[in-house]
Formats: structure tokens, C-alpha cells, sequence
């Protein structure tokens, strides 16, 4: 349902919290490494056939000059999270953040924190659980979980 794409297996570790929480929450992925600069061909071919395949979502994940969420966008009508990647080239994140953040009109990317990839795998899922009643009953019982975790450090701090 949900398409997780990187530009390299340096993003795997950063990736992975996507794949982790859309597992917590009982929505099926798929795992790729396509590079819009390396492998371009195959980019086109993902974005193209991404609907198709039945896939809701692509979360893309890259860093640098971070060009594959935005070109995987202007190749498909399915909604498109992007998750900016700190790679050990890049100057703090930023080239990362910006060319994922700063899309033309007409064209978005849902830009997450850098490194925010477990985000992008909640947002994905709730995109899908908009309009599937039991990814939206489990993202409820997670955001219960929030909710838990805060109210027991509220105690703690009271005590
Ligand atoms: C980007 O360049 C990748 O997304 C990665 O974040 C970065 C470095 O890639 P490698 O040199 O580790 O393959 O294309």
C-alpha cells in the first residue's frame, strides 16, 4: 500500500523508521532504493507504475541534492511525503530540507522533518486511514499512546 523509496542504502537506517511504524500500524509497504540522479530510468518506471501497482502512498527518502521526492511527484497523481536525509556529504541537512521543501505550485511534496522518516510513515498511514476504518482505529489507539505517555510525565512531575 505504502512505497518506500531512497536514493541509497546510506538512507536505509534514517528509512527504516518509516517501514517500523507502518508495521506498528498493520499497513503493508514496499521497500526500494531508486536514485534520480543514478538510476533515472528506474525512477520514472517506479512513479509511473506506483498507482497501478495499488500503491496510496510514496514515501521518498533522500539527502544532497535530494531531487527524488520531487521528481517521483511530478510522475504521479498519488500523494508524495518526502523525507529529508542528513548524509555525511551535506551541509547540515539544509541542501536536503530545501530542495525537497521548496516545490513549484502545483507539484507537492509533503516535507517532513530532517530525518523524519517516522513521521512520514505515520502520515502516510494516516492518509490510508482516512479511508480504512482499521489503519484509522489503530493511528486512534496510537495517538491514545501520546496521549498516555505525556499525562505520565505530568504525574511524575507532580509527585
Ligand atoms: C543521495 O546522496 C542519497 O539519497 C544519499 O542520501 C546521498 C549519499 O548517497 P551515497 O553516496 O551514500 O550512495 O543521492
Amino acid at each position: 500500500m505504502v512505497g518506500i523509496i531512497m536514493g541509497s542504502l546510506s538512507d536505509r537506517k534514517v528509512m527504516q523508521e518509516a517501514a517500523d511504524i507502518l508495521t506498528e500500524l498493520g499497513v503493508a509497504y514496499e521497500m526500494d532504493i531508486v536514485s534520480a540522479h543514478r538510476t533515472p530510468e528506474k525512477m520514472v518506471e517506479y512513479a509511473k507504475t506506483a498507482r497501478d501497482r495499488g500503491l496510496k502512498v510514496i514515501v521518498a527518502g533522500a539527502g544532497g541534492a535530494a531531487h527524488l521526492p520531487g521528481m517521483v511527484a511530478s510522475l504521479t497523481t498519488l500523494p508524495v511525503i518526502g523525507v529529508p536525509v542528513k548524509s555525511s556529504n551535506s551541509i547540515d541537512g539544509w541542501d536536503s530540507v530545501l530542495s525537497i521543501l521548496q516545490m513549484p505550485s502545483g507539484v507537492p511534496v509533503a516535507t517532513v522533518a530532517l530525518n523524519g522518516a517516522r513521521n512520514a510513515g505515520i502520515l502516510a498511514a494516516q492518509i490510508i486511514g482516512a479511508f480504512d476504518g482499521a489503519v484509522g482505529n489503530r493511528l486512534a489507539a496510537y495517538k491514545e499512546e501520546l496521549k498516555a505517555k505525556v499525562e505520565e510525565m505530568s504525574r511524575d512531575l507532580h509527585q
